[in-house]
């Protein structure tokens, strides 16, 4: 029975005056709880982007933008800069000479190198130089600066789990009183360390960002030849390795997971879903993705994102490899996390 026609009896009364008290009757309430979101499956053409970050460098200087980055907004969630309901994505652009100053924030960030050479982001007083295809950790609050040392201009998908700290209230961030923090550990010392299967002793893991800052692509790419020697691919997600924290064997990040997956040529793969946002950017090759009802063409460095609980699958023209962040980390910890797989 709707309410309205209610309108005139003590019942009606009553869900109005307890309304204007801030008080809901719940079995007046309609839907209730489903997975899934508003948010709508989404494709970036890089070959379309990547002309607008350009124009972006004759349009605003490194001063005035203190990160030239183009937010990839879910077409459900405008003005909100997001690409899904618990993720960020953008793409950042430097050109050759230019830095981006140093900050940090309570969100964690990730980044992924999309193309050019001779970059650098600075975490935690360590400097950590970027190639294509290698994985960046930020850990939250930890100071962070950028530069390009080359000739070319560097592009980037920055990852950030924004809207968690948005969500929580506690999404702090502080600006460095220098423009790059003081370096004080050796180049990429965090992998040398600590990404040698080994940890030093004294070494207390807080259980959340790993210690390793970079995860460089030439080791991904050889563990995923190896990968594809040893077995078969599976069904959905062909050869997949998620980057770990080396302390844990957990994920990089308290709230992202993170992967590499290859799929091989001709590949066609079943249909999957989870709870989980996932964040796609082709490394390499072609081929198309099916996200719900939309069919995207993908070449590399496209983006593209997958809603929660909306089925999606590969099909695999070349040899395709897909880097990807999702908030499975967050959903796990929180005992949220469930998939399902044709
Ligand atoms: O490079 O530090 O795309 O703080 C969004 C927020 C990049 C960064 C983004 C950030 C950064
Ligand atoms: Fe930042």
């Amino acid at each position: 029975m709707a309410v309205t026609s209610r309108a005139n009896s003590d019942y009606g009364r009553f869900v109005d005056e307890v309304k204007d008290m801030s008080l809901f009757p719940l079995w007046e309430r309609t839907g209730g709880l489903k997975p899934g979101s508003s948010c709508v499956p989404a494709h970036w053409s890089y070959a379309e982007v990547r002309p607008q970050l350009l124009r972006a460098c004759d349009l605003i200087s490194k001063k005035e933008a203190e990160r030239r980055v183009l937010c990839l907004e879910n077409p459900t969630l405008r003005g909100t800069t997001f690409i899904c309901d618990s993720l960020f994505a953008g793409l950042q652009i430097i050109m050759p000479g230019e830095i981006a100053a140093s900050h940090r924030h309570t969100p964690s960030a990730l980044r992924f190198i999309v193309e050019g050479e001779g970059a650098y982001t600075a975490v935690a007083g360590e400097k950590l130089p970027m190639q294509p295809g290698d994985f960046v950790v930020t850990p939250a609050w930890a100071w962070h600066d950028h530069g390009n040392l080359g000739t070319a201009p560097v592009v980037w998908l920055d990852g950030l789990d924004t809207p968690f700290a948005r969500f929580f209230g506690a999404a702090f961030r502080e600006e460095h009183a220098d423009d790059k923090q003081p370096i004080d550990r050796p180049d990429g010392e965090s992998i040398s360390v600590y990404g040698m299967n080994m940890i030093p002793d004294e070494y207390q893991s807080d259980g959340h960002s790993s210690p390793v800052l970079i995860y460089p692509y030439d080791r991904t790419r050889a563990a995923l030849d190896s990968m594809t020697k040893a077995g078969k691919p599976h069904p959905a997600h062909g050869y997949r390795l998620r980057y770990a924290n080396p302390a844990t064997g957990k994920h990089p990040f308290p709230t992202m997971a993170v992967s590499m997956q290859r799929l091989p040529k001709g590949f066609s793969g079943k249909t999957y879903r989870s709870t989980g946002s996932a964040v796609f950017a082709v490394h390499r090759g072609t081929g198309h993705a099916q996200i719900g009802d939309k069919t995207f063409a993908i070449a590399p460095h496209d983006v593209f994102v997958a809603p929660p609980w909306t089925p999606y699958s590969f099909k695999a023209d070349s040899e395709i490899e897909l880097f990807s962040y999702s908030d499975r980390a967050g959903q796990e910890a929180l005992g949220y996390w469930r998939e399902q797989i044709d």
